[in-house]
């Protein structure tokens, strides 16, 4: 056994218990001490079972994700202690609690039964990492609980809570003691001498054809990542291949995902998710966040109303205040609507509807924030009626109560410029829907105190959203560089494309929806005002000023028509032959000769724009690391997460491309596009953005 692993003594019970903080990781060593701690117990007269478990906060989460880029040579795998579970001479019953995922799940389903704490829950996240269940997960589960409820849980990667776990078999039983349940169940089946191994269970009979068509469905929506799809045809072979030989094939998929560019994506994805979570350089890991117990939020537009609701989510009360009564009641309604639905998709209890309804109260006035330590402003994105409304905040709120707006691109230091405590003033940028999106920007202007950075990075974690911390720019990081993104999709008009082979090009590339369609969603006419405010804050000679009105032209075309880029028909959608004809007339009237325009060109030119503006960011220090912008445009923008994001999918087709992209960009559409210095002197130098992620 290694110090990570060891083995108590209950009695005539073994119980192995994992110690491997903070989430109890296969790691090689991990492994090897179970697989230790099972020849112990099988050698052991005086015992005559056995229990596995964990020690800390949660049973093992998952095997060693830090392992995967180097596994250590020789070292067992999570299936040689599954083996050596499926080998045990005597019973072993997993005890679990917290979150069994992954590998952790794996074991436990080698084990001969299963008990779990009533909060706890089971999972087979593997995909969420480009990965498939590799130790067993595609052949144990549809044992146990039918191939369709496996094929679920193992494509969708989602969270099983325990209720649900032991309807649908996974688990044998549910107690507060699941240590003791486990005890008394392993030393049950000593008596008996029962001691079932889920890997000689049938899998339970069902209906072929819809185990298929569940399959084919699930590689439709997968959307260019390749673990959903592979994950399903390895669940297929438990129906008709022999447990062994399933095995082998599951073993051979598994790795040849781990060493493929999405998996080494996601994985990226999943650190770089943490890396931005945790305070920057320059200032003290520790410092202590300030205590948030009450809040405010001031505007109960969409925005309002979904901060609101995030923090109501989060167990915390809100007042949301409004200019009037009849403000509060469009509040209240907008609200309420949200938690009705959750109520009607059964997303939540009567209890738990009428709970988080409780937690909002409502005021016309900002004096009901004078005890508040945290307020949100969501009102108009207009800078003096910020300026007004902080001026006022600051004479009700405590002087150390935080101040913060969710403007989406003004400058935060003019805010913090007009209250008496500039230390407590930051940026808190939501995305809409507020309380579905992850991604939460937090924008530190200068005098911003670091246990105020600190405070927002653990309120980020309370209301369950993916921090990233920005500097103060026009657009911060996300919206910059989505500017960029459509100025690029906006050229490619202009150079040829039709909208709709652009968005053809980027849903190829793995977006869910094209930039033209997405467009559709909110009207033609919305949207070109960002691309007007970004065009002449720029430089009026560059190209692109001229094509932003001639892109606003399309859009007054679609607001006094209320047309879109396409016909939508029966959920489908279809090119306007009228808008069409209008790109090719808009570019005829600009003496511009059109012609195709490759996928190709269109994927690399949104990358590399995204990329050098990407650069430019890093650069003037407005994020920390290139990983930071990744975990933006992934849970901000729909950029496809099994590429990891601009930064790390600009490095994988190699900054020299990128680079002599943008330079061509440059050459073309004029300031604005310039190369930024850190990419050439990437380039220059032989390094990539990855090199910078510390
Ligand atoms: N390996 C290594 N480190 C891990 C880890 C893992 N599997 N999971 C979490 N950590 C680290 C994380 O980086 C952070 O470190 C700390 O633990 C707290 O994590 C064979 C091959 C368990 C729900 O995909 O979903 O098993 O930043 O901040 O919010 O078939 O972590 O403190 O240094 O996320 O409370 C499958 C991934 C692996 C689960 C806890 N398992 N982890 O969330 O804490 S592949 C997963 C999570 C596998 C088998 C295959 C979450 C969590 P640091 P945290 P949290």
């Amino acid at each position: 056994m290694t110090d990570l692993v060891r083995l108590e003594r209950n009695e005539d019970i073994g119980v192995i218990v994992i110690d491997h903080p903070p989430v109890n990781a296969l790691s090689s060593a991990v492994r090897q001490g179970v697989i230790d701690a099972l020849e112990t117990l099988a050698n052991d007269l005086t015992l005559k079972a056995g229990v596995l478990t964990c020690a800390t906060r949660t049973f093992v989460a998952g095997a060693d994700i830090r392992e995967f880029d180097n596994p250590p040579p020789g070292a067992k795998t999570t299936n040689d202690v599954c083996r050596a579970l499926d080998q045990s001479p005597k019973p072993v019953v997993a005890a679990l609690f917290g979150t069994a995922l992954g590998g952790g799940l794996e074991i436990a389903l080698a084990c001969h039964a299963r008990v779990i704490s009533p909060d706890g829950a089971v999972g087979l996240p593997e995909v969420k990492i480009g990965l498939l269940p590799g130790a067993g997960g595609t052949q144990r589960l549809p044992r146990l609980i039918g191939a369709l409820h496996a094929l679920d849980i193992i494509t969708s990667g989602r969270h099983v809570p325990a209720a649900e776990a032991l309807k649908l078999g996974i688990v044998d039983e549910i107690g507060t003691d699941h240590r003791g349940l486990a005890i008394n169940r392993a030393r049950a089946m000593a008596q008996t001498g029962e001691m079932p191994r889920v890997r000689d269970l049938a899998v339970p009979e069902m209906d072929r054809a819809a185990f298929d068509k569940a399959a084919d469905a699930i590689r439709k929506k997968a959307r260019g990542a390749v673990a959903p799809g592979e994950a399903a045809a390895s669940v297929a072979r438990a129906l008709d291949v022999p447990f062994d030989d399933a095995i082998l094939a599951e073993s051979a998929a598994f790795h040849a995902l781990r060493t493929g560019p999405q998996s080494k994506a996601l994985r990226h994805i999943f650190m770089a998710e943490r890396a931005a979570g945790k305070l920057p350089p320059g200032i003290a890991a520790d410092t202590q966040p300030w205590t948030i117990r009450s809040t405010g939020v001031i505007g109960g537009g969409t925005m309002g109303a979904g901060i609101a609701i995030c923090i109501a989510d989060s167990g915390l009360p809100v007042t949301l205040v409004e200019v009037s009564d009849a403000a509060v009641e469009g509040a209240r309604g907008r609200i309420a609507a949200v938690y009705d639905r959750q109520l009607k998709q059964g997303r939540l209890s009567e209890a738990e509807h009428a709970h988080r309804l409780s937690r909002i109260d409502f005021a016309t006035d900002v004096k009901a924030l004078a005890d508040a330590d945290l307020v949100i402003e969501a009102i108009i994105e207009n800078l003096e009626a910020k300026q007004d409304l902080f001026r006022r905040l600051s004479a009700v709120v405590r002087r150390d109560a935080v101040l913060a707006s969710n403007t989406s691109y003004l400058n935060i230091e003019l805010l913090a410029d007009v209250v008496d405590n500039p230390e407590r003033v930051l940026g808190l940028h939501f995305f809409s829907p507020a309380h579905v999106m992850r991604l939460l920007e937090i924008v530190r202007p200068k005098r911003l105190a670091a246990a105020g950075l600190a405070t927002a990075l653990a309120l980020a974690k309370r209301i369950r959203k993916q921090p990233v911390i920005a500097g103060v720019c026009d657009g911060f990081i996300g919206n910059r560089l989505f500017a960029h993104w459509r100025l690029q999709t906006d050229f490619a008009l202009e150079d040829g494309a039709l909208p709709h082979e652009v968005d053809a090009a980027l849903e190829a590339w793995g977006l869910a929806m094209g930039p033209f369609a997405v467009g559709d969603l909110s009207g033609l006419d919305i949207g070109w005002s960002n691309r007007k405010r970004l065009a002449p804050t720029r430089n009026p000679a560059a190209r692109y000023v001229p094509i932003a009105d001639w892109i606003c032209e399309l859009g007054r075309y679609g607001q006094k028509t209320g047309a879109g880029w396409y016909l939508h028909k029966d959920g489908k959608r279809e090119i306007d032959p009228v808008v069409t004809a209008l790109v090719e007339k808009a570019s005829a009237a600009r003496g511009i000769t059109r012609k195709p325009v490759s996928a190709e060109r269109i994927q690399l030119r949104v990358l590399a724009a995204m990329a050098n503006e990407g650069a430019k960011i890093l650069g003037e220090g407005i994020a920390s690391r290139p990983s930071d912008i990744d975990v933006t445009l992934v849970h901000g923008y729909g950029f496809p997460a099994w590429r990891g994001g601009p930064m790390h999918a600009a490095d994988a087709v190699g900054l020299e491309t990128i680079l002599a992209a943008v330079r061509d960009m440059y050459a073309e559409s004029g300031p604005g596009l310039e190369p930024a210095p850190l990419l050439e002197q990437l380039v220059a130098t032989g390094q990539n953005f990855a090199s910078l992620n510390r």
